[in-house]
């Protein structure tokens, strides 16, 4: 077989030959797929020209290729492609919600591509199955990978009972946006059982997975004493378990220190979610251990929290917050991208840069013209 490879089928046309999509993809075997479909009965479909009916059939059979062309779909601004994608999602609705949606966080080189591969393949060896929405960081401002990065999450990658899809951080915040719920809505649809969305530590990032998973996990290092004068309490207050990762070898000793030491932190900081007592863990994802507790510990807080009412109760809020956030992204763009106020808006800044109008009086006159207009 010749060395063919191919770009993802996620990767837009127009950015075939761009950098900033690295991943790539090595040309599968000839001949029937893995999903029982034949390989020839869907050569000549183009992507976003199958119907809602086709998308939504082979999201729920599973069918990785139209899965992954779905999350394209979602992922695309185009007022054509929204309307076909919500109807997709409209129609994928009742098979929503029965997954535990994981978020994970911790600064570059903490360890969450090394993780989310070892705790990936651990989930799909109890029969789980596991999508993973991950940020690939070899896109963003910097270029290129850090060094001994583990993005490609190959070995996970390849079992078919997992689904790695990898989103460009460059441009988003950490590598989520406002598509990932609705990714997150397709995987479970397609039968995910287990979703891990990974988002590295870049401004409010944080704070916007926290607002569409169930538990959130925070990975951080030995040397709690150092680490801890640059960590934001903030971060530690939306955690529902920290994970001392690479407890292993020299280091474990310190991993176990470090431990006691979060623990005593924890014990003053408020909660992340009510009635759970947030606590360190250690772990080696390099050599996949500390798993079995971990995994422990996600399900007696899916359990707990099931139970006493705040599992559902959060889900109910983050609803309410997604149509909050939604408004307020439309309300935006439709002010900034009118051509009114587009031709408007350069004048009010001159006129308050020049002392002719306070800005108070400036905006309100702006925005009760935008009001009337849009009457
Ligand atoms: N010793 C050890 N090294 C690890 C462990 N987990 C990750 N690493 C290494 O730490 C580096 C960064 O890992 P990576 O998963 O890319 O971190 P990310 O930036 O948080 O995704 C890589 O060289 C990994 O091999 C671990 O448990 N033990
Ligand atoms: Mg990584």
């Amino acid at each position: 077989m010749k060395n063919d490879r191919n770009r993802p089928e996620w990767v837009p046309k127009d950015k075939q030959d761009d950098i900033s999509f690295t991943t790539n993809v090595m040309k599968g075997i000839e001949g029937d797929s893995n999903d029982g479909v034949p390989s020839h009965s869907r050569k000549f479909v183009k992507k976003h020209d199958r119907t809602v009916d086709e998308y939504v059939s082979g999201v729920l059979k599973n069918d990785r290729t139209i899965l992954a062309q779905a999350i394209t779909l979602v992922e695309s601004n185009a007022t054509k492609h929204l309307e076909k994608a919500q109807d997709v999602i409209n129609e994928l609705l009742p098979h929503v919600g029965k997954s535990i949606r994981i978020g994970i966080t911790g600064v570059p080189g903490a360890g969450k591509s090394t993780f989310i591969e070892a705790f990936g393949k651990y989930l799909c060896e109890k029969g789980h199955r596991v999508a993973v929405l991950a940020v690939d960081p070899s896109s963003s401002v910097t270029g290129g990978s850090i060094l001994g990065d583990k993005t490609r999450m190959e070995e996970l990658s390849r079992d078919r009972r997992a689904f790695v899809r990898p989103s460009p951080s460059g441009g988003t915040l950490g590598g989520v946006n406002r598509k990932t719920r609705e990714t997150i809505l397709l995987c479970e649809a397609a039968g995910y059982d287990v979703i891990l969305v990974e988002t590295i530590g870049v401004g409010q990032s944080e704070v916007v997975v926290r607002s569409m998973v169930d538990f959130f996990l925070l990975l951080v290092l030995t040397g709690a004493g150092d680490e801890l004068q640059g960590m934001k309490k903030g971060v530690m207050e939306l955690a529902d378990a920290l994970l001392i990762n690479k407890a292993d070898g020299d280091n474990k000793q310190k991993a176990i220190a470090t431990q006691a030491e979060y623990n005593r932190i924890l014990h003053y900081l408020r909660p992340a979610t009510v009635g759970w007592l947030t606590k360190a863990y250690t772990a080696s994802a390099l050599y996949g251990e500390g798993m079995d507790s971990l995994w422990k510990t996600i399900l007696q807080f899916e359990a707990e929290t099931k139970n006493s009412g705040t599992f559902e109760k959060r889900r109910q809020n983050q609803s309410r917050e997604w149509i909050d956030a939604m408004i307020k992204d439309h309300l935006i763009s439709s002010f900034f991208s009118d051509p009114t106020i587009k031709a408007k808006l350069p004048i009010l800044e001159q006129d308050v840069l020049s002392g002719k109008q306070t800005v108070t009086k400036g905006v309100r006159e702006i925005l009760n013209f935008y009001e009337r207009k849009t009457k």
